[in-house]
């Protein structure tokens, strides 16, 4: 089934951010930090402000004076010790000090954006420069410079899972234990659409009404609250179309908030919209962790313990979701699809001069299933054990459902071993070695490496999602959500689940996700929870259509309701053949308002556990040290299924975001200036078509209880898989030059250093 939105997006006809234009508007630009670390001695917008053209220009001072409050940020627990998240105010423009290349300085409003730009390069600022720490370790280090007052070594967060007791008694008693240290590398999040935002502000009802690019408009709007101490219900928020997110549209962000203030000091609606330069150097950041991984095992080759030390940078500041997903995220699904009786997670979040992290596909799962994962792989390389006989005997098995996580996380339900099965069927795993000949034959090294992963989808922060299906005078059937697409297919899935209840063309529904004249509450898209959460609903809600229905259609045939069967769009008198069809109730009441059919549900449905296993095959030229992507086969278990067509889309691209950090992309800071080096698609490299050849998705689905629709989450599953699995066989490729440790990305110029250093690796295998 065809997506119901491409077509409107790829002929060019998506209304995204920067698409809406306001009667009388202005333009804005946004003078950066053009250092890591300084102090702002003194700023000077007087010549700025004499350009023809230039409306004003704002800066820290304005957004103190307006009341502006910090940026939000908390946590719902504790860390170690019971101490909280040690979060530092976050002005909308740097007040005293800029602590990242990037952050927002002042704001000049002009009549348009090449003034504005070219006043900014007037304004006078004089620094007082500071050291930079770019990275957690070096934040972290005895005498590191300090970001925050009160924060003392930049140390925002201590937190920890698991026993530490018995882990610790676990590798004492240990047969054999095994260590790896693995780097996440830094990357940037780059949709396709760079952010942008019109801000209004009307003097009368002191309402703001923003266009700005979201992943749902509920939150955002509690969090623009939040850092302005604007009334949530004084803002507006109209978002139509998304051209990505990832996770990294889900928080606000500083700019928002300072262009609301220049709408309502200039009485004039005001446009921002970011170059890409400017996504590199202000939206938030992903990955950033460095993990000592540790497994011990028995003589019987059962895993018996696990301990993780993670090392996270959370950038300057900390967002809404950096903390969560830096602590949470991982420990949901810590021991992966396997039985470990002692387990100890410690993390350790720490502020560096760097753009602040978030959310970034995965939120931090793709983490936890990396560092388990290869350490998996290291552990049967180490011991010399076959690596899928070494899972095999240890994976959960199928009759220990629900099962209890050692800590304290349960899995509903789940089939490892009949996924790692599929998987290895599917990617005609035992016959690996005649490929890897061929390839030796040809000069290249060829290598396959699984991954089985397991993640945590759904948990979302608001407590309740509501969504409704409204009958409009107009004959079109609005769904309306809070949750918001960015490309994963809403528009098709949920009119699918409602058609798919009430028998009504799925064509006559229009989904109005985000809606502002529709007041709902409920999660934004993220952590892969819209299906389950939003879809869920709206599948109750669909059945209070078809319950009203049945009502209507009782008094309209003259029989009681019991009477009546429902049956694809049609109620029929039991006893006879009198029917009518839900569309003609519908077309009967149409002018009534409001319709009796429209519905409005509301329900939480919670974490489910999506897993599955994905094989790589990777070759890799040892002249070049360039590695592609042969084959590829994903083998997950979304549980039911509501459109392959949409679930496969989504598996293709999240193995590209995830070959994408395996292979190439990193922003990469100068430890001495704390620039971003890699600040452009120049010295970044993104994924492009073709990264993986020969792509094979399948099932494997265990619907789950947790919800009406047995669903479990799939947008993240592609890259929490793949992470693990392309290094995997990026390694097993190596491993017989004598390279048993490499950190992604695996750039041509990292994997031929590899091989160069290698006991064998400068021979031709
Ligand atoms: N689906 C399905 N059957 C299932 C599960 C999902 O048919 N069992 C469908 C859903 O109806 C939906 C799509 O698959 O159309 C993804 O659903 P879901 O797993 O619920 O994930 P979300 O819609 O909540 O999307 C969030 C997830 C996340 S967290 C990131 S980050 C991400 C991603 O999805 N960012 C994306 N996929 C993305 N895809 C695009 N094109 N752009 C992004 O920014």
């Amino acid at each position: 089934m065809n997506r119901t939105e491409d077509l409107r997006l790829i002929t060019g006809r998506g209304k995204y951010s920067s698409d809406w234009n306001l009667p009388r508007q202005a333009h804005a630009y946004f003078l950066r930090a053009d250092r890591a670390h300084a102090e702002i001695v003194s700023l000077d917008a007087h010549r700025a402000l004499q350009q023809p053209g230039v409306i004003g220009v704002l800066t820290g001072a304005d957004v103190a004076a307006a009341g502006f409050r910090s940026l939000p940020c908390s946590l719902p627990y504790a860390g170690r010790n019971d101490e909280p998240l040690r979060a530092p105010h976050r002005p909308a423009l740097a007040q005293g000090r800029v602590r990242y290349v990037g952050e927002p300085v002042a704001l000049v409003v002009a009549e348009t954006a090449a003034v504005a730009q070219d006043a900014a390069e007037l304004i006078d600022i004089e620094y007082r420069d500071l050291p930079p720490a770019v990275d957690a370790a070096a934040a972290l280090a005895p005498g590191a410079p300090q970001l925050h007052d009160g924060i003392a070594g930049n140390l925002a967060f201590d937190y920890d899972t698991g026993d530490e007791a018995a882990a610790e008694r676990a590798f004492r008693s240990a047969h054999r234990t095994v260590r790896i240290t693995l780097d996440s590398q830094r990357v940037v999040g780059n949709p396709m659409e760079p952010r942008a935002c019109v801000a209004a502000f009307d003097a009368a009802s002191a309402v703001y009404t923003l266009h700005v690019c979201t992943q749902g408009v509920a939150g955002l709007r509690g969090q623009i609250a939040a850092a302005t101490g604007i009334g949530a219900d004084k803002i507006r928020i109209v978002t139509e179309d998304v051209g990505g997110g990832f996770g990294v549209r889900f928080n606000v962000y500083p700019e928002t908030c300072a262009l609301m203030l220049a709408a309502a000091r200039c009485r004039r609606p005001v446009k921002w919209t970011a170059s890409r330069s400017e996504v590199f150097l202000s939206d938030e950041h992903g990955r950033a962790v460095t993990t000592e991984c540790e497994l011990a095992l028995d003589r019987e080759l059962r895993f018996t313990a696990m301990r993780f030390h993670f090392l996270c940078d959370l950038g300057a500041y900390a967002t809404p979701t950096g903390a969560f997903i830096n602590t949470r995220n991982p420990t949901d699904s810590m021991t992966g699809v396997y039985r470990v009786p002692a387990l100890y997670g410690r993390f350790r979040l720490v502020y560096t001069n760097t753009v602040p992290v978030a959310a970034y596909r995965g939120a931090g799962r793709p983490l936890m299933s990396y560092a388990l994962e290869r350490l998996v792989d290291h552990a049967a390389a180490e011991l010399g054990v076959d690596r899928v006989e070494l899972r095999r005997r240890n994976l959960i098995p199928r009759d220990a459902f629900p099962y209890r996580t050692p800590n304290a996380g349960v899995y509903d339900c789940g089939d490892f071993e009949g996924v790692l099965d599929q998987a290895l069927a599917a990617s005609q795993w035992s016959g690996f070695e005649p490929r890897r000949a061929d390839a030796a034959r040809r000069g290249k090294l060829r290598g396959i490496g699984l991954a089985s992963y397991i993640e945590a989808s759904g948990a979302g922060f608001a407590p309740v999602d509501q969504v409704e299906i409204r009958f409009r005078a107009d004959g079109e059937i609005a769904l309306y959500a809070v949750t918001h697409s960015q490309g994963q297919g809403h528009e098709t899935t949920f009119a699918q689940i409602v058609a798919g209840v009430t028998g009504l063309p799925r064509e006559r529904f229009k989904l109005r996700a985000g809606d502002p004249d529709v007041a709902l509450t409920g999660n934004a898209t993220g952590g892969s929870r819209s299906l389950l959460g939003a879809g869920s609903v709206f599948r109750l809600a669909a059945e209070m259509v078809v319950e009203q229905g049945r009502a209507l259609a009782a008094r309209a045939l003259g029989v009681a309701a019991a009477e009546i069967a429902f049956d694809a769009g049609t109620y029929r008198v039991r006893s006879s053949d009198r029917s009518i069809t839900l569309e003609e109730i519908e077309f009967r009441h149409r002018n009534a308002e409001p319709h009796p059919l429209s519905a409005r549900a509301e329900a939480k449905f919670g974490i489910t556990y999506p897993n599955g296993c994905h094989v790589a095959e990777v070759e890799i030229d040892p002249d070049t040290g360039v590695a592609r992507v042969m084959r590829y086969t994903a083998v997950d278990d979304g549980g039911t299924i509501v459109n392959p067509g949409v679930v496969e889309g989504q598996m293709h691209g999240g193995v590209a975001q995830g070959a994408g950090q395996a292979f190439g992309e990193h922003a990469i800071y100068d430890r001495a200036s704390g620039q971003l080096l890699a600040g452009s698609f120049a010295d970044y490299p993104m994924p492009r078509a073709g990264v993986t050849r020969d792509f094979a998705v399948e099932e494997h689905p265990v619907p789950t209880q947790a919800n009406p629709l047995g669903a479990k989450g799939v947008g993240e599953a592609g890259v929490t898989g793949s992470l693990p699995a392309l290094m995997n066989a990026v390694l097993d490729a190596l491993r017989p030059a004598g390279v048993t440790q490499l950190d992604m990305p695996a750039t041509p110029a990292r994997v031929w250093a590899a091989l160069q250093a290698a006991p064998h690796g400068r021979r031709r295998q």
